[in-house]
């Protein structure tokens, strides 16, 4: 048997914080699968490198680096999003110097106080904030980072002060009070259980595990338009889910993610998170899954109505975080049809990609149903329904056509769910797409002094194209995923840790 050789660096954070130590390298490179692999993730540790030294340079400590004009922006209150977001990228790909300086940023901020006048958006500065630190924490055990993490969840809590414990979706900080409103969707309400729960596991405290999972219970009661299928929005005051459409897409998507990987993370003790996970999977295949007319390999996840009759053959980039979720899920509860529907579902999202001119991904495609008539019929407030006769969908792609947003804003699902696909399936096919995907992030989004989004991609004007916005997950998420894509399997082990829905790694409980 080969003698397994692990590479032996001294980390510099570990030097300034006290004896000097020599920890060992955590990816064990004998594990590779070959050099191909090396110089690939070195490729994507390179733009992670690249991306950080341009945030470093223009915006460091501010929420965004705009990446066209290098000017910085505070849009998400100043706490600096995308260097805390960044932190465990930053030591994944053991870039430790900049991990240091990042740590030694954070300890000096105050997340208790926010900008004068803002309110801070709960569901974000919890899946890139407080999980940002909190695995961070984890990597490093730098008490600084937990008791920074501490803050954040201490100052967001009072999101949940209202009659139901249905959480307000943004929070005025400074006054420590929620900010009032009547809706919140399920995505932003039931995407901050893992966070607060690892919290609770950290420090001891059970209140915020205790005060999140209330609004599981809340939904796992109410009454729905169909077993395992939860319309968007909450009324905060009644608890009642009543409006908005069924989507695995955005403002739904990761309310079932999370179902699932609270289960993982409790290794099943509770039988609740796997039973609504299950229900609401086979909800989902039995109501939502339909496929191309033009390719018949191509399977997609569209939108239903709030009373889950009407279908909207409308596919999102989001909801290319299915597929991972799927393979997961079918690993974890063995449920092998669902890793066969995951296999054709990331065939259609890396279609996405494959199918444009630039190789980028627009954030949605529309599909014909099966019956090849197209639907018809006017969009209301709460479902967008697809007339793909109109001129609104312009171009047809091969399989499915372009709506009006094709911009491609460095979003993860897809690379995501090829990173579990890889490490469940073992098929190398889902490192070539991502290595596809990632060249094509270079080619066309490459600025300066970091990455940009992409206004049009089936467009090849690129510098006209370029939109001066870079947002943190894609240095918390994309790049992560796509490094880890070519990381051997035991690095971050799939057995051993559960990932937010913003890419930060969690270990499961012991
Ligand atoms: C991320 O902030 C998270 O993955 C979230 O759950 C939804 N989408 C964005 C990235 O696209």
């Amino acid at each position: 048997m080969a003698s397994r050789i692990i590479i032996e660096v001294v980390d510099p954070f570990d030097l300034l914080r006290g004896p000097q130590v020599t920890i060992k390298s955590k990816v064990d490179k004998n594990n590779d699968t070959g050099d191909t692999d090396k110089v690939r993730r070195q490729a994507v540790r390179a733009a992670m490198k690249h991306a950080w030294d341009g945030y470093s340079k223009y915006a460091f400590g501010h929420d965004e680096l705009q990446p066209v004009s290098n000017m910085s922006n505070d849009k998400w209150g100043g706490w600096g999003v995308t260097l805390i977001d960044s932190l465990d990228t930053l030591h994944i790909m053991e870039l430790y110097e900049e991990f240091r300086q990042a740590v030694t940023h954070v300890a000096g901020v105050d997340f208790s106080h926010a900008q004068d006048g803002f309110t801070t958006p709960f569901f974000e500065m919890i899946i890139r904030s407080l999980a940002g630190l909190l695995s961070a924490y984890e990597m490093s055990l730098d008490r600084r980072l937990l008791e920074k993490a501490k803050q954040v969840g201490d100052a967001l809590l009072p999101a949940f002060n209202s009659s139901t414990g249905i959480p307000y979706s943004r929070v005025d900080v400074n006054a420590g009070r929620a900010a009032p409103s009547n809706r919140v969707c399920i995505a932003e309400a039931g995407t901050v259980q893992l966070e607060y729960w690892k919290l609770s596991e950290l420090t001891g405290n059970p209140i915020y595990h205790k005060t999140a999972q209330r609004v599981v219970d809340i939904l796992d009661k109410a009454e729905k338009p169909h077993r395992g299928l939860y319309p968007i929005w909450i009324d905060i005051g009644t608890g009642k889910m009543n409006s908005g459409q069924i989507t695995f897409g955005g403002m739904g998507d990761s309310w079932y993610e999370y179902m699932l990987k609270q289960h993982i993370y409790s290794r099943g003790t509770h039988s609740q998170y796997s039973r609504m996970y299950e229900e609401s999977i086979d909800a989902m295949k039995e109501k939502m899954v339909k496929k191309s007319v033009f390719d018949p390999d191509m399977y997609y996840v569209g939108d239903l109505d709030s009373s889950a009759t009407r279908f909207s053959p409308k596919f999102q980039h989001l909801t290319c975080f299915v597929p991972g979720m799927l393979a997961l899920g079918s690993k974890t509860l063995d449920r092998p049809d669902d890793l066969e529907l995951a296999k054709k579902l990331t065939y259609t999202c890396f279609q996405m990609y494959n199918k444009t001119k630039t190789g980028l991904s627009a954030e949605y495609v529309l599909f014909r149903d099966e019956s090849g008539k197209g639907l018809t019929g006017k969009g209301t407030d709460d479902f967008a329904t697809v007339d793909l006769d109109t001129a609104t969908i312009a171009e047809q792609g091969d399989g499915f056509y372009f709506g009006n947003d094709r911009s491609y804003i460095l979003r993860p699902e897809t690379v995501e769910s090829l990173m579990i696909m890889y490490r469940i399936t073992g098929d190398k096919i889902y490192k070539e797409w991502g290595w596809q995907i990632f060249l094509d992030i270079e080619k066309w989004t490459k600025t300066s002094s970091a990455y940009s989004a992409y206004h049009d991609v089936t467009s090849t004007k690129r510098n006209e194209m370029l939109t001066d916005s870079m947002e943190s997950f894609f240095l918390a998420e994309t790049l992560k995923y796509l490094y880890l894509l070519f990381s051997p399997v035991n690095y971050y082990s799939l057995d051993d840790y559960v990932f937010n829905t913003e890419a930060h790694p969690f270990k499961i409980m012991s």
